[in-house]
């Protein structure tokens, strides 16, 4: 089976009950990107990629789109299997790993169908039915915090992360000690995640201003310099996750004993086969992680859950997907939801999800 044709499309995404705050960003409104390749024996794979606004991480919106028109004219004829296509789009353009994740998670969802398998059947199969989720308690008022904590504990959510940075670290220590008063005793498990924004001075600090609180500590600082810095020092586990740009950051952080886990995105290692490699570097080292996206609805919100389904159960901290903060979904029949802060394995072929296409409109570019 080969690539025939493919199609980008723009959608947006307006944030439901927005803003979502992160340690350096307010975020109200965002752009997906989507990719729909058509195979030569007619069959349709779907793609997407959306980064969290365009000072989350290198990566922005127009970017996707400029990266996927370069590529798209030299995918006409590729062979719809992971290892050839990754090794023809690395020879169309170097990087831009968010932007190649959508035509590799359209390519997965192509092969599945033309094989009668679900995407987590092609990455090694399912171990579970229903994927645990977390909430991402944005930064705000230590009392609301605290009150979301309650109310997403209660509708059971496995485990959650509080967004901290962007303001003096004495409110973000207020703020988790709050939270941890309202889940304390609730097995409900914590992630404390700076995205990049903390110093190591205050990354020490909150550490040791919370030494009875059990939470890992995620991407608190931006460097991996900085990573290395404080990991000496500090008692909590520590997770990296932006730093965290491809595999051969992985086996560095993972094989040096820097981090003792991952908040990982399908998108920034560039799709579902990399990530494959991912889980089972992590597999081999015991490293829990995340199969997360920054953003995004039902298809990358699908391919998050494919592979969080094969993940070894004790290590998977979780698949986070952005349906709780958008309205409506792409598939009408089969949207993946989260429901008991759970996310039940999409059926049938391919991701499992059937786009309503006439929701992008025409397409921004066709090759
Ligand atoms: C919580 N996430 C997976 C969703 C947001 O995009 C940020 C991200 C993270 O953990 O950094
Ligand atoms: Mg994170």
């Amino acid at each position: 089976m080969r690539i025939a044709e493919t199609h980008i499309y723009q959608y947006g995404l307006p944030v439901l009950n927005g803003p979502y705050r992160l340690g350096h960003a307010e975020i109200r409104n965002l752009s997906t990107t989507l990719v729909k390749l058509v195979a030569d024996n007619g069959l349709v794979g779907w793609g997407e990629t959306c980064p969290i606004g365009p000072t989350y991480a290198e990566s922005h919106a127009a970017g996707a789109v400029a990266a996927l028109r370069e590529m798209a004219p030299g995918l006409s004829g590729a062979e719809v299997l992971p290892v050839p296509l990754h090794r023809r789009v690395d020879g169309l353009l170097h990087g831009h790993t968010y932007a190649k994740a959508a035509i590799d998670i359209a390519a997965h969802d192509l092969l599945g169908k033309h094989l009668g398998v679900s995407v987590s059947d092609l990455l090694g199969g399912a171990l579970t039915d229903r994927v645990p989720s977390y909430y991402a308690i944005g930064v705000g008022a230590p009392d609301e915090s605290a009150r979301i904590a309650a109310e997403k504990r209660a509708e059971g959510y496995p485990r959650l992360q509080i967004k901290v940075g962007g303001r003096p670290v004495e409110e973000d220590i207020e703020t988790i000690r709050k939270v941890w008063e309202a889940i304390r005793g609730s097995g409900t498990r914590l992630s404390v995640d700076g995205n990049r924004t903390l110093t190591t001075r205050d990354a020490l600090r909150l550490s040791r201003e919370c030494p009875d609180i059990p939470f890992v500590l995620e991407q608190p600082c931006d460097t991996v310099e900085d990573l290395r810095k404080i990991r000496p020092q500090i008692s909590h586990g520590i997770y990296m996750d932006e730093s965290a740009t491809g595999l051969h950051t992985v086996i560095t952080a993972a094989g040096t004993g820097l981090v003792d886990g991952f908040g990982m995105k399908v998108t920034r290692i560039g799709g579902l086969h990399p990530m494959r490699a991912f889980r089972d570097l992590c597999a081999a080292r015991n490293l829990p992680h995340t199969c997360d996206d920054a953003w995004g609805g039902d298809i990358v919100a699908a391919a998050c859950t494919h592979i969080g389904a094969t993940v070894t159960p004790e290590l998977l901290e979780g698949v986070w997907i952005a349906a709780p903060y958008i309205d409506g979904h792409y598939d009408p029949e089969d949207g993946i939801r989260v429901e008991g802060g759970h996310i039940e394995r999409p059926r049938g072929p391919g991701l499992g999800v059937v786009p309503d296409e006439s929701l992008f409109g025409a397409p921004v570019a066709s090759f």
